[in-house]
């Protein structure tokens, strides 16, 4: 069986999600958004997909750095096919980033799941058949009834635990929130959510990302107080030794890297370092499935819980097969958006959730996703 093709096909869909100038996002008006869908197809007619980000996945990038390493070689190949990428990435300009290899290696996952009729988590080696959901909020605004306020978060929490969530993290204010960041508003978020929800819900913070070592600390020791559960990129994760001296100030849970560039090799960095006390994952963070359960594995090796990145179907998947991690992060909420509606690419949801705040490891073959290709035909585009 060899692989024949690898294609690109960009679509609109009706969004009410807008990014700020430092991406993160927020409520905004219905508008036409972008999508890419990747799909590689084999000899024998077999197809795998995966979604992605039209400014990464981009049809040039493909067919110079991707189709080379594919074509022509067995899509079960996982492992070989993943480090040929990884190796051309160094020489490509940061055009072939983490953000394509991702994509391409779970469209070869759902490839090989479709195939043989398993979801991918089963693939895998299945641990789970649900998993707990936090519910994991937007970064602050300034709009009146959405998260404007630490009274904001208080009512949202609450609005949260009645839907079924388990947990619940924070994003609070971050730049370019005209007066953010403000440690003191940080903590009084995290004391009104607190409040909300009483002592024995498990509470997190991922603040902005960029804090001093001073500033940090003061917040983790406020964490502690409340008791919160683990505290999340407050600081540049490239400063590696900041988050050893963090790590080893705090009696609380300091969690990380998410964002550090280098794969499951800075994660091994940072366990050796004690730079963190749970680690972290994420498909989109390390290049896929395959180097996220490296990750889960290493972590598990030294006795580490390690926490995965994000939602979707491809960080689901490594949850239904991994022992040490004990939350899917479902977001970004926000008073404003209903994450249960159906965007109209899809027939369904990968991650609807019940009232206990349970999410079902997904039970098609493949990745799981329940795609509608009739609207993705219909609503194709020239990619820009
Ligand atoms: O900065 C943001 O918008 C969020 O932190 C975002 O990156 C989110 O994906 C995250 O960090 N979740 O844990
Ligand atoms: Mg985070």
């Amino acid at each position: 069986m060899k692989i024949t093709d690898i294609q690109v096909q960009v679509f609109t869909y009706k969004s009410k999600q807008v990014n700020d100038s430092e991406g993160h996002s927020h409520p905004g008006p219905e508008h036409d958004a972008q999508q890419a869908l990747l799909t590689v197809t084999a000899d024998d007619g077999s197809a795998g997909y995966c979604f992605g980000s039209p400014s990464s996945l981009r049809q040039p990038v493909i067919d110079q750095f991707v189709r080379p390493e594919l074509v022509g070689r067995d899509p079960h190949d996982r492992e070989l096919i993943w480090q040929g990428l990884y190796k051309r990435q160094r020489g490509s300009g940061e055009l072939l980033s983490d953000r394509v290899l991702a994509p391409v290696e779970m469209a070869l996952w759902d490839l090989a799941g479709r195939k043989l009729g398993l979801p991918v988590w089963k693939l895998l080696g299945g641990y789970r058949d649900r998993v707990p959901a936090y519910g994991s909020t937007m970064c602050g605004d300034e709009m009146a009834g959405g998260l404007a306020t630490p009274e904001d978060y208080g009512r949202f929490a609450e609005w949260l635990v009645n839907r079924g969530y388990q947990a619940i993290k924070l994003h609070t204010w971050m730049p370019p929130v005209s007066w953010a960041p403000d440690p003191k508003m940080d903590v009084k978020a995290c004391a009104a959510v607190r409040e909300a929800v009483g002592p024995d819900l498990p509470l997190m913070l991922d603040a902005n990302h960029w804090y001093s070592r001073e500033d940090a600390w003061y917040i983790g020791r406020e964490l502690e107080e409340l008791d919160y559960y683990w505290y999340e990129e407050p600081m540049d994760e490239h400063s590696t030794s900041s988050y050893v001296w963090l790590a080893n100030q705090l009696k609380m849970p300091v969690l990380g890297p998410e964002m550090a560039q280098g794969k499951f090799r800075t994660r091994a960095e940072w366990i050796v370092r004690g730079a963190s006390d749970i680690t972290r994952t994420g498909v989109m963070d390390v290049g896929g499935i395959g180097p996220s359960m490296k990750v889960a594995h290493l972590a598990e090796s030294h006795g580490l819980a390690c926490e995965i990145h994000g939602g979707g179907s491809g960080n689901l998947n490594v949850l239904g097969a991994m022992y040490n991690g004990r939350w899917y992060e479902r977001g970004l909420l926000h008073p404003f958006i209903d994450y249960d509606e159906t965007p109209g690419y899809l027939n369904s949801i990968i991650d609807p959730m019940d009232s206990q705040g349970y999410i079902p490891m997904p039970t098609r073959p493949g990745l799981g996703e329940d795609i509608n290709f009739d609207y993705i035909e219909e609503h194709t585009v020239e990619a820009a």
